[in-house]
């Protein structure tokens, strides 16, 4: 067996630099950080908080399982998607005190030893499990101020991290507590687009599901760097839940718009298989992560694509109903995603090469 890698042969994959992560260099930042390194430094978009940012559509999953209010909510998840691309849930039928657990498992993941925090460090964007720093690309690119563990959780992943003790207990039911979520939504979400629910619930059942927990550390110069640059999801859509402070923000309507966090609830954005699958009805939203200067950041999200194999392209329903061709060149998944995860221009830029 290969022995883990030592922590002078790895470089957190994707940074140019080789750096160590933002945790690490404000833990080790003796006297406080007061400046970014400049391999850090970003062009932020302008955004500004309005006084009453709009909201994003608020979907109560209850109604799903009724017949008597199946029709209205699959048609409110319809016109979220198409309108927003985003949304919040409720009554999703997770357990506040599992997404609770969930946050802390992966605190408690960042807070280990930098040393075995790197043996889970690889080259490889495809790898099952994952940790990095910045962006999940294969290419060189500006730092981020941001850490993450990435790895799989469909049926058979079984690279769970060993430490903490507890992490891949809990990991593992909180991956199939929202893949259930998921599936409820893949078969509301075929349904409000004319497929039947087995089109991408069942897409969804044998596809992949993939992690990302995220780190964000207090930043002296929050307005110079990013968490994450502004990009869209490969997959299906990603749920997401974070702990109380806040930085996400949303490209809707050509402005950018704050979503903050709501306790007990996930957000759900689409990705881009959907916008392709949909011949671009449901657009794939652009989102980013601004840090701010007092409190660590700490999202977990968890992407839902269909298998690794499978052919991206529009449906066939949606472009007789639609009268119009694809949009999109069909692309296996897998040869997507690592597409998408050599790009460094982030953005929607991965889309944009199969447009037709
Ligand atoms: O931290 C967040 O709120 C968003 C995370 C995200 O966009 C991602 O992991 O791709």
């Amino acid at each position: 067996m290969a022995s883990p890698p030592s922590i002078l042969s790895v470089q957190p994959a994707g940074d140019p630099t080789g750096n160590k992560g933002a945790k690490h260099l404000v833990d080790t930042s003796r006297g406080g950080l007061r400046e970014i390194p400049p391999a850090y430094i970003l062009t932020v978009p302008s955004c500004r908080r309005p006084a009453t940012p709009p909201s994003i559509p608020v979907i109560d999953l209850h109604g799903l399982h009724s017949p008597a209010t199946r029709d209205l909510t699959v048609s409110s998840i319809a016109a979220a998607c198409a309108e927003w691309g985003f949304f919040r849930v409720v009554n999703h039928g997770v357990r506040t005190s599992l997404m609770e657990d969930m946050l802390r498992s992966a605190e408690d993941f960042f807070n280990l030893p930098l040393e075995e925090k790197l043996t889970y460090s690889s080259d490889d964007v495809m790898h099952p499990v994952r940790y990095g720093t910045s962006l999940n690309t294969s290419a060189s690119h500006t730092s981020h101020w941001r850490d993450y563990l990435r790895h799989f959780g469909h049926v058979g992943f079984d690279s769970w991290p060993q430490n903490p003790p507890n992490y891949r207990h809990v990991a593992r039911e909180y991956l199939e507590e929202v893949r259930k979520v998921a599936l409820g939504l893949a078969g509301a979400i075929s349904e409000g687009l004319g497929l039947g629910r087995d089109h991408v619930e069942g897409a969804l059942r044998e596809g992949c599901q993939i992690m990302a927990s995220n780190y964000y550390p207090p930043c002296p110069q929050p307005n110079l760097t990013m968490g994450l640059c502004p990009h869209s999801d490969h997959g299906g859509f990603t749920i997401l839940t974070q702990n109380d402070v806040d930085g996400l923000w949303i490209r809707h309507v050509d402005e950018w718009v704050p979503v903050d966090h709501v306790t007990s609830t996930f957000v759900v954005n689409i990705g881009d298989y959907l916008e392709i699958l949909s011949n671009g009805r449901y657009k794939s939203v652009e989102h980013m992560v601004l840090v701010n200067e007092h409190k660590t950041r700490i999202s977990v999200a968890v992407g839902h694509g269909p298998h690794m194999e499978a052919i991206l392209k529009p449906a066939e329903n949606i472009l007789s109903v639609d009268g119009c061709g694809p949009k999109y060149r069909p692309i296996v998944y897998k040869d997507y995603m690592k597409s998408q995860q050599s790009i460094v221009r982030r953005g929607k830029s991965a889309l944009e090469q199969i447009m037709i």
